[in-house]
């Protein structure tokens, strides 16, 4: 079975996503948007999980933790129950770390399997039992936890929000000039048994430190690869993973570069996706390095879905950005045979180019991924809305193998050409003529391309809007 991104089933919304191996699975923690939702994480914790020799093989392990089964109830704080984090303890359990948007602390709830039914365990807290976030010196706003066990036994909680302005949850202006922050666990995983120590650096302490231009903002998650301490973090461009490295768990980090743009910014002279906010992490798998990360969906940035990479470790122990790719966890390009359907394009954007995607989707002539039905419904389809002049969908990468053909199924009041490349600034490889139709239809034309590797991109030339549903190959 091919592995496609966004990996998990296109119904499924998960961002934050913190992928871990336990047992011989792959465990994906992550929030839980709403297909079409107002706000973030409006739904409650689900668990996928994959054995790490088939990462295409995704199975849904359930509800794993409901805002109904925290002390809180259902009350505001609870509206935004947001990217979570998990570690195996020392006693065998699972403990699963989340923060309540407006509430600005972090509680636990545990459970004897990876993704069974947690049950509440308690809040993080100091010494003298104030919850942290709560106390002096430091202690600011609790936001984004990533907890982790060293070989030595020892764990660590990574928190920290590093906006400069106004927080989207409380709407106070950030308490947190400091940056990332890390410390050490008691072995009751709830109590703070070091200092806080600064992790990563903020807009406002990075002057002269590397971190310029790539600041921490949110999504701190700690990894250790090869006896070095990897701290993988959302930066102030939000649209893009970062990661800075140390040789000791409460750093200070060393800003590493860039892991994974939802955009492919930093590979490309311009952003060649619409961008929004990500957050993820690095896994080692089978003896291979993967980013997981979640790109936008639905013209808005509150139903993301989980994608991921393979990344490429170099000999000195850094990191080369990944590119954002269609084919992700496939262990290599799709077969160009049969069907391939157009929300796994990984570059989308318009004539006028990408937005950065806020709470509305942008009016105008922007293509956006979107499904039929409703949130959670398990047979809708997901394709590409708003299809216009200039528009472009990029797929990466496919196999041809004797392909004469190719056509795209799509529905909609235009007429023009569907020009198909080889490459972004590629040779034109099809020319596929597009014509009003009610229903979904298909259009095909001759293929003239080489055997071998290579991305698609499909740009449409012409008036109208149309759905871009699926490529067909012959
Ligand atoms: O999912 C809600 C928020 O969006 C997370 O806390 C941030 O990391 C960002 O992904």
């Amino acid at each position: 079975m091919p592995a496609y991104n966004p990996f998990l089933p296109s119904w499924e919304y998960v961002p934050d996503g913190e992928p871990h191996v336990f047992g011989g699975r792959v465990y994906l923690y992550g929030s839980h948007d709403r297909f079409n939702g107002r706000e973030f994480c409006r739904n409650d914790y689900v668990c996928w999980s994959a054995p790490v020799d088939d990462l295409s093989d995704w199975r849904f392990e359930g509800y794993i933790w409901k805002k109904s089964d925290d002390p809180d109830g259902r009350g505001w704080y609870l509206s935004q129950m947001a990217a979570p984090d998990a570690v195996r303890g020392a006693d065998g359990r699972y403990y699963l770390y989340y923060f309540k948007g407006q509430r600005g602390t972090i509680d636990v709830a545990v459970c004897d399997t990876p993704a069974g039914k947690y049950r509440y365990y308690g809040r993080v807290r100091h010494a003298d039992g104030t919850p942290l976030g709560k106390g002096r010196e430091k202690d600011f706003y609790q936001f984004d936890p990533g907890v982790f066990r060293d070989d030595d036994g020892k764990f660590y909680l990574y928190t920290g929000f590093g906006a400069s302005g106004r927080s989207i949850f409380t709407g106070f202006r950030s308490p947190n000039k400091y940056g990332a922050m890390g410390c050490e666990l008691a072995e009751d995983m709830l109590t703070i048994r070091s200092p806080l120590h600064t992790i990563a650096r903020t807009r406002r302490n990075s002057r002269g430190t590397g971190y310029e231009g790539h600041e921490f903002f949110e999504a701190s998650s700690m990894r250790k690869f090869g006896g070095r301490y990897y701290f993988i973090y959302s930066s102030v461009n939000g649209h893009e993973l970062c990661y800075a490295m140390s040789d000791s768990p409460l750093g200070e980090f060393t800003y590493g570069g860039t892991l994974v743009s939802i955009g492919d910014v930093g590979l490309s002279e311009k952003p060649l996706n619409y961008l929004g906010n990500t957050h993820g992490s690095i896994e080692r798998i089978g003896g291979k390095y993967y980013v997981f990360y979640h790109r936008q969906t639905n013209g808005h940035c509150f139903s993301r879905q989980a994608c991921a990479e393979e990344i490429h470790m170099r000999e000195d122990g850094t990191f080369a950005q990944a590119e954002v790719t269609s084919c992700g966890l496939n262990g290599g390009p799709l077969a160009a045979r049969g069907r391939c359907e157009a929300r796994v394009a990984c570059h989308l954007f318009s004539k006028k180019g990408v937005r950065f995607y806020t709470f509305k989707r942008p009016a105008g002539c922007h293509p956006y991924f979107t499904q039929s039905g409703k949130d959670r419904e398990c047979d809708p389809d997901q394709y590409i809305a708003n299809f216009c002049d200039g528009a472009t969908a990029g797929f990466k990468y496919f196999r041809f193998a004797g392909n004469a053909r190719i056509g795209v199924t799509v529905c909609g009041r235009a007429r023009g050409t569907m020009r198909v490349r080889d490459g972004l600034y590629g040779q034109e490889v099809a020319a596929i003529p597009i014509a009003p139709c009610r229903q979904r239809t298909q259009f095909f034309a001759p293929l003239h391309i080489e055997d071998g590797v290579k991305p698609l991109y499909f740009t449409f030339a012409g008036k109208g809007r149309f759905d871009f549903i699926d490529i067909r190959f012959d």
